[in-house]
């Protein structure tokens, strides 16, 4: 058999597989896997740096699938190159509840699955933060432990989503070298031909921010091969446009959109069968093409080896700190440095805004935490995201610990992602929390996959001022907090924030965002706790004198106005408690008793938070008290605009007061 023929059954396969595994669900999407199986032949036989037998070795190549409807193509390789999570029985089970053969490909659903791809475009964002983490690890590990490459197969839809621009150009901008993007040049979307909806030229766009740009014939493997090998001697990210034909081989559908995304039904599969030779049944791959793929599966498993060989020859030190740093575990120091902090916060009681409070509990983090990479969507100033340990991150240059993402909060977001996703490191980053809309698809994802992205959001209310209502969030804490497996912080001095941070950095599997004021508050952490009360999400700051008639919950900057109108209720003879609530999420998560405790039973509760009501009824109940934000703010100074929205001591001790004498009536 030619070479040819050997690869043209290879390919088969997946297209054979995937076509199947689709007909059988009932759903997905078979145009893209037999479109792209000639590329990812190519790319999983020839180039790709993997050992399905040791699928988390750190110095693999990722490969990532940005077009995640294209999900059998990735399952198919999965299985043909023996990835242990995937056999014949998960894809015959694709799209089945509790299949890791999820609709889109899922990240923890299976080794080999880099990323949550599915949303278009975030896949390539993605793979610019691995392409980052790789060469940010290179810089401290050298070529010896980390040397390799990121490969992304896109789309068409990929690429017109607006975060591939913020992704490219950040990626050219860096000269990400070891990123390879393969665009599945297949000119068809779900509507129509692309020429329905735009005309650009995507080689003169990538080229326009300093990409390497390639084309080829993606049928021809040769073709294929060549520009890969081309790529991989760039010194800029490149990216191939590889014209295929979607759903290759169906001979009444293929160049079509109605092989993108349902099945090709009975007849167009027994055609396709006929016109590609393929004469076996559904799921089965003969023989020898499955020993083929198997053989293919073990080509990195030498280098594999040899990549061992040299880890055990660095000294016990720097190969301890590479496996620790690549499990995600902290450093030993870390908690003592938090407690040491703590102790001189309480001593100090400084009166900062939160945001110089968390710039402050950086400063002490990124002294004993080597892996944190800081970074801002070009609001350093603002977001106090800086520390003198963080020397900023350049093209060619990616030694330091500080990425300026410019104006890409977005593109920041997914890369801060695939750098969580990579290990090795611990994104965080930063911008107004009101962008945060901006960056919410990557932010939503980081939870869906359960990762350490770390969001730091200041500005986080009213109390940002002058700027007014288009840089003030009202609805974005609660709609931040509506993500499920996301922590939203809120704290309300540096001890606090020193808290929050220990937590976010701990949460492992979860993704949390840090919400941060502009303006000044008081220290209302008097005392030395050992524990993280933080991170019991909620807690009794101040006890009421007497049995509580009163209990006031709030966040961040109005702990300070929930402190205030305790000293006037009680001075009206009202005991009342304050609960600090800088993280709800985390209170949800403690033992019932705990959450019935720090509630209490005050017969009047009220919640104070510069946003909207929205969540607040857990606490509140429908009956409680809210002082906050009813709509949009307004341009001011700070404190002119508390009064104005009635959020204040007296405001809130009015509230209670009118409601215990309505109670008494
Ligand atoms: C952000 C986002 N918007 C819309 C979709 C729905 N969608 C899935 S595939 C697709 C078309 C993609 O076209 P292309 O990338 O050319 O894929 P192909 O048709 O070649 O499979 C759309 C609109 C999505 N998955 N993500």
């Amino acid at each position: 058999m030619s070479n040819r023929e050997k690869h043209d059954r290879m390919a088969n396969a997946i297209r054979f597989l995937s076509m199947d595994a689709v007909e059988k669900a009932n759903s997905g999407h078979p145009g893209l896997p037999m479109g792209a199986a000639d590329i990812a032949t190519v790319l999983y036989t020839r180039f790709l740096k993997h050992d399905p037998h040791n699928p988390h070795w750190a110095d693999r190549d990722r490969f990532v699938l940005s077009a995640g409807h294209g999900s059998m193509l990735l399952y198919s390789l999965l299985y043909l190159t023996g990835y242990e999570d995937i056999g014949i029985e998960e894809i015959k089970n694709f799209r089945q509840l509790g299949s890791p053969t999820a609709g889109h490909p899922e990240y923890g659903h299976a080794a080999g699955i880099e990323t949550t791809t599915g949303p278009l475009g975030q896949g390539f964002a993605n793979a610019v933060g691995m392409a980052l983490a790789e060469r940010i690890m290179n810089a401290h590990y050298g070529d010896a432990l980390v040397d390799h490459r990121t490969y992304v197969l896109a789309g068409d839809g990929c690429l017109m989503e607006g975060v591939s621009q913020e992704a490219l150009s950040l990626a050219g901008h860096l000269k990400l070298s070891k990123l390879i993007v393969i665009w599945d040049d297949n000119n068809i979307s779900i509507d129509g031909p692309v020429s329905l909806s735009d005309s650009t030229d995507q080689l003169a766009r990538f080229a326009a921010s300093g990409w390497n740009t390639l084309s080829c014939d993606g049928h021809d493997p040769e073709a294929i091969a060549r520009a890969l090998e081309v790529a991989q001697a760039s010194d800029r990210p490149t990216l191939i446009a590889a014209k295929t034909t979607i759903g290759f081989g169906a001979p009444g559908k293929a160049g079509t959109n109605k092989v993108h995304g349902s099945p090709l039904g009975a007849d167009e599969i027994a055609a396709t069968r006929k016109a590609l030779g393929w004469d076996y049944k559904p799921f089965e791959v003969p023989s020898d093409v499955l020993d083929a793929w198997r053989l293919a599966g073990l080509n990195s498993a030498r280098k594999r080896k040899e990549w061992e060989g040299r880890l055990g020859k660095v000294d016990k030190e720097t190969r301890a700190e590479f496996e620790r740093r690549m499990s995600g575990e902290l450093p030993s120091g870390f908690d003592a440095a938090i407690a040491d902090y703590k102790k001189k916060l309480v001593a100090d009681k400084p009166k900062v805004a939160t945001r110089k409070s968390s710039e402050m509990a950086l400063e002490v983090i990124n002294g004993v935490v080597p892996e944190t990479i800081g970074g801002s969507a070009d609001l350093s100033g603002s977001n106090n995201t800086k520390t003198s340990q963080t020397k900023p991150i350049a093209p060619g240059s990616y030694g330091g610990r500080y990425v300026h993402y410019g104006i890409r909060e977005h593109g920041m977001a997914s890369a801060m992602n695939g750098m969580a996703l990579h290990g090795g490191v611990i994104p965080y980053s930063g911008t107004f929390l009101v962008f945060s809309d901006y960056a919410r698809p990557a932010m939503r994802l980081a939870s869906l996959m359960g990762i350490r992205s770390i969001f730091v959001m200041t500005h986080d209310s009213i109390g940002l001022g002058e700027d007014g209502p288009t840089h003030q969030p009202v609805e974005q804490l609660a709609a931040l907090r509506a993500i499920p497996n996301h922590l939203v912080f809120r704290p309300a001095d540096a001890t606090e924030a020193a808290e929050c941070w220990q937590a976010a950095l701990e949460s492992r599997k979860a993704p949390s965002t840090i919400a941060l004021t502009r303006q000044n508050l008081p220290a209302v952490r008097t005392e030395f706790e050992s524990e993280n009360l933080s991170a019991r999400g909620a807690y009794e700051l101040m006890a009421a004198d007497g049995d509580a008639a009163v209990t006031i919950f709030a966040t961040g900057s109005e702990v300070e106005i929930a402190l205030g109108a305790r000293t006037l209720l009680q001075a009206h003879g009202h005991p009342t408690r304050v609960v600090s609530v800088p993280c709800f999420e985390l209170f949800d998560a403690q033992p019932d008793s705990y959450q019935d405790a720090v509630i209490g039973d005050a017969p009047i509760r009220v919640a104070v938070e510069a946003g909207i009501r929205q969540g607040w009824d857990r606490f509140i109940g429908s009956d409680g008290l809210f002082v906050g934000m009813h709509g949009f703010g307004a341009s001011g100074p700070y404190e002119a605009l508390y009064k104005h929205f009635g959020i204040t001591a007296q405001a809130v001790a009015e509230a209670a007061e009118k409601r215990l004498h309505q109670a008494a009536l």
